[in-house]
């Protein structure tokens, strides 16, 4: 039992203890394991059409010619669709707001640029008939010469990103300087996302101006003005309807192509579509954490003060579109380095555009830091956690503001006392059970505190209980749980009275479920908002000529559902609302800046990423922290590597539900253990097609992979960071896993492995 489980233990007894920071199960959990939680594909929408995409089997190229006659004479096909039939729609800036060439988008190529880019689509009566119809569409390609991978020579040294660059102080004066030197290049594998449910939507046209899209979403607002923009629709004239999600991991935060395909397929056939991708398919529907290549050079004194880092880091990206894995970004706020130089590269290849997978730029960012401190350690013959002690911050070197809290150093502490760090013997090939090498390794992890606005709806219904709307997500994070807390919290009445309703573009505002922001956000908008709700519950009863309460105190307050003076007489909810003849008590309020705006800017924040604070604005440096230390177990003679035993300590501030927080920290380390072990998309050099586009070949951790963990929270409240002292959590404890599991490999081994996967064959 990890030490969060067993304060859970604790937690679930404590009655009476404020709801919010209860480690309470999941709200939604019931619903799922009976099978009460429509998905995407679920939804009874009637008189559906099964749509089923065909995709280009060449890696680049032109489209010279397609033969629908077959198709369309296959039994219940109602339309065979590609670039030549096609509505044509606008075009759409994407998830980073960078605006795509062109007057008109087609989600179908006409120009192939990468293997498995949509070429055409089927649309008929059944599934089987448009899967058995989709065989018979003849493409015809003039190939052109395929560029796989940045692996491959041809690729080049791609083109600099400038907004990148980072550096201070004199790095080549230092780096000449320093007595002791490490230089090395890591290299991450191209990681696809891969949640356990598929992508996929149903289109249904209620009218010729009016969609309603049951789609996985991570951002439902977002999701509905991108769909407008496309079809040159009204904002409020789309519904993204979301209320489970089975995982995105960052997969799910946009339309797709073929996203596109099935709205306009129901708007031409004038008929609901339902479009499900099959898991190989989405290897090419969304790119997934792109390959990544970093070469970090280390300058220290002999006592183990950094003086000089420089690094440089490259990422694959698509052919004429582009993505940025900001693999700069843990290198330059991690350690306390007085001379920084960074830069960044794209390398353009035949592949579809590479996007988000959880913790991007910061999770391979540490894999390369974090491999070359344990070198740099190393180099200078000490202990790794030592060195990192050593080199701890005051403050954050890349901006010079002060960090909001910073318990790095007590996660030092408390995770090395867990896992027995002081009996380490340094030396590699030291420690060992039989045939079996043991390896100790330890790395960092960090993620940044981001925030947007968000607007919330708080209701006290005729019985007491309360509802609370927003369009916010839960893809298994657990928002319906810790906004149910932090209602219950903010109004008084327990936890189960309260019923969240998330997941529908037609409820208030939310942004993007992304960047480990939404918790943090929607908590205090929700806090807000209820305790607006309670001012108002508080007012009916001090003021309204028909409260039982009314002229018998000053003040009243709201506690276990009930309305009470401070001498103890009290009232139900439903029994004030009654006796004062409300139905209902609604409030809504949002988190906005102040200021006048028309719905047009204030939709702005909720629909694109303008008004997410990254930092800039702000007058502290706001970072969740984790150290985790990691024991592998190489077996000498046929080199199989298993994690054993994981410990990490983290700080995320204050956890709104510790329960499921560690349930978040556990989901992201055993994510790390599958980078550094399993994960990798295999490319075949020739064409671009990736080989194992399946959960049988592309291997992710299963339960056979993946010890007993244990997580430890030193956070503490950090107001300075948030409203309610939240720091991020989702995508933490992800970042520094790899690392510390190379860095535990080469203890064991002697052996340093700079790519990733680490398997058998990079070690025997
Ligand atoms: N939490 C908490 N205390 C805090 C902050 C969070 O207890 N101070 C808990 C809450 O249960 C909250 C959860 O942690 O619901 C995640 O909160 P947060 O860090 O704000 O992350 P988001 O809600 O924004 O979720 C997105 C984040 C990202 S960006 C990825 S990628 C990711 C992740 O969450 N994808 C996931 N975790 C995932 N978990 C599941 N099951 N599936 C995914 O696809
Ligand atoms: Mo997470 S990759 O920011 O959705």
């Amino acid at each position: 039992m990890s030490a969060l489980e067993r304060r859970a233990k604790q937690g679930d007894a404590s009655d009476g203890a404020s709801p919010l920071g209860r480690p309470l199960s999941r709200a939604d959990g019931p619903d799922k394991v009976q099978g009460r939680a429509t998905y995407a594909l679920e939804q009874p929408v009637a008189g559906v059409l099964h749509c089923v995409l065909v995709q280009s089997t060449v890696g680049a190229g032109r489209v010279v010619s397609i033969d629908r006659n077959a198709a369309e004479a296959s039994p219940g096909v109602r339309l065979v669709l590609d670039a030549g039939n096609s509505l044509r729609l606008r075009p759409v800036s994407d998830f980073y707001g960078n605006k795509p060439e062109g007057e008109t988008y087609t989600p179908f190529a006409e120009v192939v640029e990468h293997n498995g880019e949509l070429v055409a689509a089927v649309v008929a009566d059944t599934l089987e008939e448009a899967r058995a119809a989709a065989r018979l569409v003849t493409i015809t390609y003039e190939d052109a010469a395929v560029i796989a991978s940045f692996a491959d020579a041809r690729a080049g040294e791609g083109r600099p990103v400038e907004a990148q660059d980072k550096g201070w102080g004199d790095v080549d004066a230092a780096l000449a300087a320093a007595p002791v030197v490490i230089s090395q290049t890591y290299e991450t594998p191209r990681e696809y996302n891969t949640p356990i449910e598929p992508h996929g939507l149903v289109a249904h046209w209620e009218a010729d101006d009016r969609l309603t899209v049951y789609e996985p979403s991570q951002w439902v607002d977002g999701m509905a003005q991108h769909f407008a923009d496309w079809f040159g629709l009204a904002f409020e004239n789309v519904r993204i309807v979301s209320p489970f999600i089975g995982g995105g991991f960052g997969s799910k935060g946009q339309p797709l192509p073929h996203s596109a395909v099935a709205a306009i397929a129901a708007k031409m056939l004038g008929r609901p579509v339902k479009l499900a991708v099959t898991r190989p398919q989405t290897f090419t529907a969304y790119g997934g954490r792109p390959g990544t290549r970093q070469t970090l050079t280390l300058g220290a004194d002999r006592d183990g003060r950094i003086l000089a880092l420089d690094h440089e880091g490259a990422n694959e990206t698509a052919a004429t579109k582009t993505f940025v894995e900001t693999l700069g970004v843990v290198t330059s706020m991690m350690y306390a380095v007085p001379n920084l130089r960074s830069r960044h590269r794209i390398v353009p290849v035949n592949t579809v555009t590479p996007g988000a997978f959880r913790a991007p730029g910061k999770n391979p960012s540490a894999f390369g830091l974090e491999c070359a401190m344990d070198e740099l350690a190393e180099a200078l013959a000490m202990d790794p956690l030592e060195l990192r002690r050593l080199n701890e911050p005051d403050h954050d070197f890349e901006n010079g503001k002060p960090w909001s809290s910073r318990r790095l150093l007590q996660a030092y502490d408390v995770g090395a006392q867990a896992f027995g760090w002081a009996r380490r013997n340094r030396t590699p090939r030291s420690m060992r059970d039989g045939r079996q090498l043991i390896g100790w390794g330890m790395a960092v992890g960090t993620h940044p505190v981001y925030s947007s606005p968000a607007e919330a709806m708080v209701r006290i219904l005729a019985d007491g209980s309360v509802e609370v709307l927003s369009s916010a997500i839960d893809m298994g994070t657990g928002t319906y749980t810790i906004l149910a807390q932090t209602a219950a919290d903010a109004l008084g009445v327990p936890a189960e009275r309260v019923t969240v309703r998330l997941g529908d573009s037609r409820l208030p505002r939310a942004p993007v479920a992304g960047g480990s922001q939404l918790a943090n956000l929607m908590v205090g908008a929700v806090h807000k908002t209820a305790l607006a709700a309670r001012d108002e519950l508080i007012a009916l009863g001090l003021g309204d000529p028909a409260s039982p309460l009314r002229d018998r105190a000053n003040t009243l307050s709201v506690e276990g559902g009930r309305v009470m003076t401070p001498r103890g007489e009290a009232v139900g909810i439903a029994e004030l609302l009654a006796a004062t003849g409300r139905s209902v008590i609604e409030v809504k309020r949002d988190t906005l800046p102040e200021g006048e705006r028309s719905d047009e800017e204030r939709r702005k924040f909720f629909t694109t990423m303008a008004g997410m604070e990254r930092g800039a604005n702000l007058p502290v440096s706001r970072h969740s922290f984790c150290a985790h230390f990691i024991e592998v177990r190489v077996d000498e003679d046929f080199g199989t590597v298993r994690v054993s035993r994981v410990v990490s300590a983290l700080d995320a501030g204050r956890l709104y539900n510790p329960k499921l927080a560690d349930s978040q920290f556990k989901g992201g380390i055993v994510m790390g253990i599958g980078m550094a072990l399993l994960e990798e998309g295999v490319v075949d050099p020739r064409n671009g097609r990736i080989l194992n586009a399946n959960l049988a070949d592309y291997r992710i951790a299963t339960n056979a992979d993946v010890p007993a963990i244990e997580t430890i929270s030193v956070g503490e409240p950090d107001y300075a960071a948030t409203p309610l002292g939240g720091k991020a959590v989702g995508e933490l404890a992800i970042v520094g896993v790899a690392p510390a599991i190379a860095n535990a490999v080469y203890h064991a081994t002697g052996k340093r492995i700079r790519r990733l996967p680490i398997t058998l064959e990079s070690l025997v």
